[in-house]
């Protein structure tokens, strides 16, 4: 009989330190001192989104840095700006892509020409500046698109000049 109360007792207290508040703790103790024995890895901080450059220069100038490869009315003279279209017009979802430079760093940044559409032309600041453009047979290389063609209207408005990223120098 001693034997058999010996036998549950070392049962109980094996049971009482693994399943027990005490095993609890342990088992949050020993998670913590691993813890903090991981280095601190770096995070992707996705809502910080890409870092924008610094900029000089008027939007509504044929000039701008972000407009040398622009060809149509700028979005900045129309209601919006290089980043918006004018209110009660919708961005097209499908773009040119130039690459210009920005003399503040001397940078290339890849520029998202997205036109802006649903309103009649804008008619004003027309700017044709067409770097890396190419003949409209080359439709993957030519600015010469109304990209308003996969939006809900195809009526072409404006085109914003939007930084969505540094180039790969060449
Ligand atoms: N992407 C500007 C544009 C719009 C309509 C026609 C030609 C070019």
């Amino acid at each position: 009989m001693k034997f058999l109360d010996q036998l549950f007792e070392k049962k109980a207290r094996s049971l009482a330190q693994t399943s027990g508040r005490r095993g609890l703790l342990k088992g949050l103790g020993a998670a913590l001192v691993g813890a903090s024995s991981i280095p601190l890895l770096p995070v992707a901080r996705a809502s910080e989104g890409p870092s924008m450059p610094k900029e000089f220069g008027d939007e509504g100038s044929c000039d701008y840095w972000r407009y040398c490869a622009v060809d149509g009315f700028l979005c900045a003279c129309c209601g919006g700006s290089t980043n918006s279209c004018p209110p009660g017009t919708e961005m097209s979802p499908i773009t040119w892509i130039g690459t210009c430079t920005n003399p503040v760093d001397g940078r290339n940044y890849v520029i998202s020409y997205n036109d802006c559409c649903g309103k009649t032309q804008c008619n004003s600041c027309l700017c044709q500046r067409d770097e890396g453009d190419r003949p409209l047979y080359r439709s993957d290389k030519s600015n010469d698109v109304n990209w308003c063609l996969g939006a809900s209207s195809s009526v072409y408005h404006c085109s914003t000049a939007i930084v969505v990223g540094i180039a790969f120098e060449k």
